[in-house]
């Protein structure tokens, strides 16, 4: 897996990617990932990467200059995805995506926006983590990278889990417990505990529904409403 990064906060990305299940999949090469600082590609002396936009108002627009001349030198891997408010939503689906397609770019927005010919003429598309503005990209860009970074074979300790956790079902997680079994008077669900398997497995999955219906009622409209089965398992489980 490479993925390319293009940020004027290249300290900030890089810190990130040096720690923890990153850093030790970085060190293992299991992913190699690139960090290029767009201040390097600032024709200036004073190495700006903005300026003032035309039609005026607030603010400051990432040029294209730097950012073309980066791309260009550089030619990372594509897609190249910017990431920005105004893109489509990344979620597990487009993890899993860019996990499967071995290589792809980011590159941070930042300032009030980012030159039109950069998103015209040189990325891809455009990707958003969520409704919300941040100062930059970089943030985004680290949440893409460990999304994606996760799902590759060998980059978590436990290659089951990712098959089992959220979303890989269209449903959230059921409620987990470990020991103590009594913990200030709030006790394990005996089911937990009574070495029945089959009830375990159809209790967790009851759990799942009736969390998703509760927190997520999208989720499960998005996977087509529950079925008959579904039911009779918030049924058996009293969750109804
Ligand atoms: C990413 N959700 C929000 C801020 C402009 C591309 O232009 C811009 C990029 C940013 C930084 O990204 C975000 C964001 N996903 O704010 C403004």
């Amino acid at each position: 897996m490479r993925i390319d990064v293009f940020t004027i906060f290249p300290d900030m990305v890089e810190g990130f990617c040096g720690h923890s299940l990153l850093g030790k999949a970085r060190a293992a090469g299991l992913v190699d990932v690139r960090v290029h600082d767009l201040r390097r590609w600032a024709g200036d002396p004073h190495r700006s990467v903005d300026d003032a936009p035309f039609g005026g108002g607030a603010g400051m627009v990432l040029a294209p200059e730097p950012v073309f001349t980066a791309v260009e030198a550089v030619e990372p891997p594509r897609p190249l995805l910017l990431l920005g408010p105004a893109g489509r939503r990344f979620d597990q689906a487009r993890a899993r995506d860019l996990a499967a397609a071995g290589a792809f770019s980011l590159l941070c927005g930042r300032y009030e926006g980012v030159d039109e010919r950069v998103r015209e003429h040189l990325v891809d598309d455009e990707l958003s983590v969520g409704d919300y503005v941040l100062a930059g990209g970089e943030v985004a860009a680290m949440v893409v990278i460990e999304a994606v970074a996760r799902l590759m074979p060998g980059v978590m300790g436990n290659e089951a889990s990712t098959e089992e956790e959220s979303f890989a079902d269209g449903l959230l997680e059921y409620p987990h417990y470990t020991r103590p079994a009594d913990f200030r008077g709030w006790e394990v669900p005996e089911v937990l505990r009574s070495g029945d398997h089959g009830r375990i497995a159809r209790w967790r999955r009851a759990q799942a529904l009736a969390r998703t219906v509760a927190q997520r009622p999208d989720l499960v409209e998005a996977r087509g409403g529950l079925t008959t089965a579904d039911r009779a398992l918030l049924e058996e489980f009293g969750l109804v």
